[in-house]
C-alpha cells in the first residue's frame, strides 16, 4: 500500500520534505486548484494565474520523473473545490497507508490540515518544511528569554550558522549591516535594465484563459502577465538580477521613480514563495557574486539580509504568534480602507502610482509597499484586517505567513512593537527626498498644512498626536514629541484642523 502525498500550491520544490522517500510505483501526489483556496480572498488575477499556471508544470514535471500524479484542473467538472473533499475522493478509490504533506505555510491551512486524521481515519504525516533556513523550534530556541525580538540579532546568528559572509566569528567587511550606504536616490536618466518576460506557453495561456472566465471580477490586470512559471524561468530571472541589478541593489533600494516599477529589486518573491526557487541559492549566488567581483559588499549585504535575515525572521514571528497576531490593533484603528486602494483616484501622486503598478503587476517594490502604501494606511488610521486582506489580496507573492507580519507588524505597528521598535510613521518629506512622485502632484510638497500641503505632513503629527497615550513612552520617538510641543499653538491647530477635515473627506468618500 502507497502513501498518498499531497502537494499545495506553495509547495513546488522537487526536494519538498513531502516528496522524500517518495515510491514511484506505490505512492499517489495529490494537486488540485480549489475554490477554497483561489477565493478565501479575492487574489489578483496575476496570482492565481501564477500558482495555477506553475503547480501545472510542476506536476508535468513530476510525471516526467516518473510519479503517479492525480491533478484536479480549476474547471474539471467533477472538482469538488476543497482539499478534504479532493482527498475524500482519492480514499474512496483506493487504500492508502498514510497522507504525507509537509508543513503548510499557512496557520489556516494547518487547521484544515488537521482535521484529516480525525476525518478520514487515517494517520497524517505532516513533515516540517525544510526549504526555510530557521525551523520554527530554532526560531522559538532563539525568541525564549529576549525581551525584544529585533531583526538585526536574529540575521546576525543566522549569518554565523550559515558562514555567509563572514570572515571567522567576524562579518567581512568589519560591518553587519551597510544599510546607511543604501539610500541614494535614482535620477530619471539612471539605467535601469528591463526585467524578465516570459512568454506564455500553452499550459500558461490556458490557465490565462480560465482566470479571466472565473475570476473576471478579481482586481488587478492579466494582460501584463509575464511571471516565469517553472524553475528553469525562474533560475533565469535570479540570473539576471544577479548579473544585472545586482550590482546597483544596495545603492537605490529605497528609492522610487515615476513609471518604473521594478527598479534594481530582484522580483523572485513569486518564485522563493512558491518554491521556484530555493533561498539558499539565491544567498549563495549574491555572496558569489561579491567573492568575483562583480557586486559591492553593500549591495550583497543588503540583498543578503533581505532574505537570510528579513524573510526568516518574519516567519519565525508568524508561527510563534499566530493565531492572536491576526487580532492585533494596537492603535484600536478602525477606520474603512479608501476606495482609491482599489481604483488609484486619487490626487496624492504617489499613492495613485503605486495603486496603478500594483494593479499592472501584481507586483510593487518594498519602499512603496512600506513608505507609500503602508504608511498611508498607519497615517490615516485604517483597521488593521481591512490592510492586511489588501495586502493578501494584491500583489502575487502575498501569503498570510509573510503578508500578516510585515502589515500588522512592520507598517501598522499593530503588535505594539513586536516587529518595530517604533512606527515607521513619516511625512512627506522622505516620499520626495526618495522618488520623484511629488513634482507631478497636485499636493504641495513644502506645505505642512492647509487645503493643498501634502497630506502626508500633517497626517504625520495628528498621527503622533492621536495616538500619543499608546506611544509616549516609546525613547525613539520623544524628540518628535518634543517638536511637536515647541511648536506655536496656532500651527497645531491648523495641523489638527487639516488632519481632519482630509479624514472626514476620506469617510464621505470625496475626492482627495
Ligand atoms: P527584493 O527587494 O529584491 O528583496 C529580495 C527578497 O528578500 C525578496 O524576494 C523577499 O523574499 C525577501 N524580503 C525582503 N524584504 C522582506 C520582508 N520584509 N519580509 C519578507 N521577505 C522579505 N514579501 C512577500 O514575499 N510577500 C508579501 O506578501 C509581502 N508583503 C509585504 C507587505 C508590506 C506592507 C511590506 C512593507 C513588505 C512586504 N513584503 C512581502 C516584503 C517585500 O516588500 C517583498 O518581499 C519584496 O518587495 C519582493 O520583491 P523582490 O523580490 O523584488 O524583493
Ligand atoms: C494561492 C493559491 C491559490 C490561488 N490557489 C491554490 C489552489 O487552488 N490549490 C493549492 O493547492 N494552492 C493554492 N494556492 C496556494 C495556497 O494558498 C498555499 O499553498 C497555502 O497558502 C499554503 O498554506
Ligand atoms: Fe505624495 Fe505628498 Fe508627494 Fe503628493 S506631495 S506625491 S501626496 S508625498
Amino acid at each position: 500500500m502507497g502513501n498518498l502525498i499531497v502537494i499545495l500550491g506553495d509547495q513546488l520544490s522537487h526536494d519538498v520534505s513531502s516528496l522524500d522517500g517518495a515510491d514511484v510505483n506505490h505512492d499517489l501526489i495529490l494537486m488540485c486548484e480549489v475554490h477554497e483556496e483561489a477565493t478565501y480572498v479575492k487574489h489578483h488575477k496575476q496570482k492565481i494565474a501564477l500558482i495555477f499556471s506553475a503547480m501545472r508544470h510542476f506536476a508535468r514535471e513530476l510525471v516526467d520523473r516518473g510519479f503517479i500524479i492525480q491533478y484536479t484542473k480549476f474547471d474539471a467538472s467533477d472538482n469538488t473545490h476543497s482539499f478534504l473533499n479532493e482527498i475524500s475522493r482519492q480514499l474512496e478509490q483506493k487504500s492508502f497507508e498514510k497522507i504525507v504533506v509537509t508543513h503548510p505555510s499557512e496557520y489556516r491551512v494547518l487547521q484544515n490540515i488537521y482535521s484529516w486524521s480525525t476525518h478520514f481515519q487515517i494517520h497524517v504525516d505532516v513533515r516540517e518544511d525544510t526549504r526555510f533556513l530557521c525551523s520554527m523550534k530554532s526560531f522559538a530556541d532563539w525568541a525564549q528569554g529576549r525581551k525584544q525580538l529585533r531583526m538585526e540579532y536574529f540575521y546576525r546568528q543566522m549569518r554565523y550558522n550559515y558562514n555567509i559572509l563572514m570572515d571567522g566569528p567576524s562579518p567581512q567587511g568589519g560591518k553587519w549591516n551597510y544599510d546607511l550606504a543604501n539610500r541614494r536616490p535614482a535620477s530619471t536618466d539612471s539605467y535601469i535594465p528591463a526585467p524578465y518576460c516570459s512568454e506564455p506557453d500553452a499550459i500558461t495561456q490556458e490557465v490565462l484563459s480560465l482566470v479571466s472566465e472565473h475570476f473576471a471580477d478579481h482586481f488587478g490586470d492579466l494582460d501584463t502577465f509575464h511571471f516565469a512559471v517553472t524553475r528553469a524561468q525562474a533560475l533565469q530571472v535570479l540570473n539576471h538580477f544577479i548579473e544585472k541589478r545586482l550590482l546597483y541593489f544596495g545603492d537605490f533600494q529605497d528609492a522610487m521613480l515615476e513609471g518604473e516599477p521594478w527598479m534594481y529589486h530582484a522580483h523572485i518573491s513569486f518564485y522563493l514563495n512558491c518554491g521556484l526557487l530555493n533561498p539558499l541559492e539565491c544567498i549563495q549566488a549574491a555572496e558569489d557574486a561579491y567573492k568575483c567581483g562583480k557586486a559591492p559588499l553593500n549591495a550583497v549585504e543588503g540583498f543578503i539580509r533581505q532574505i537570510l535575515g528579513w524573510r526568516e525572521y518574519i516567519r519565525g514571528i508568524y508561527w510563534l504568534k499566530m493565531p492572536d497576531y491576526a487580532e492585533q490593533n494596537f492603535f484600536s484603528a478602525k477606520r474603512n480602507l479608501p476606495e482609491f486602494y482599489w481604483t488609484g483616484n486619487t490626487k496624492m501622486n504617489c499613492l495613485r502610482q503605486c495603486v496603478h503598478e500594483t494593479q499592472q503587476n501584481a507586483y510593487a517594490h518594498h519602499i512603496q509597499r512600506l513608505m507609500v502604501l503602508g504608511n498611508f494606511a498607519l497615517l490615516a488610521g485604517i483597521d488593521p484586517k481591512q490592510v492586511n486582506e489588501w495586502f493578501l489580496i494584491v500583489y502575487a507573492d502575498a501569503y498570510e505567513w509573510v503578508e500578516l507580519p510585515n502589515v500588522t507588524g512592520m507598517i501598522l505597528f499593530a503588535d505594539g512593537g513586536v516587529v518595530a521598535s517604533k512606527p515607521y510613521a513619516s511625512g512627506g518629506a522622505y516620499i520626495n527626498k526618495m522618488s520623484n512622485y511629488c513634482k507631478n502632484c497636485t499636493y504641495n510638497i513644502s506645505k505642512k498644512y492647509g487645503k493643498d500641503a501634502c497630506p502626508f505632513n500633517y497626517l504625520y503629527w495628528d498621527f503622533l498626536q492621536r495616538n500619543r497615550h499608546q506611544l509616549n513612552k516609546n525613547p525613539r520617538i520623544a524628540m518628535m514629541y518634543k517638536t511637536y510641543d515647541r511648536m506655536p499653538q496656532d500651527k497645531k491647530a491648523a495641523i489638527a484642523e487639516s488632519a481632519s477635515s482630509f479624514l472626514s473627506n476620506i469617510d464621505l468618500g470625496e475626492d482627495i
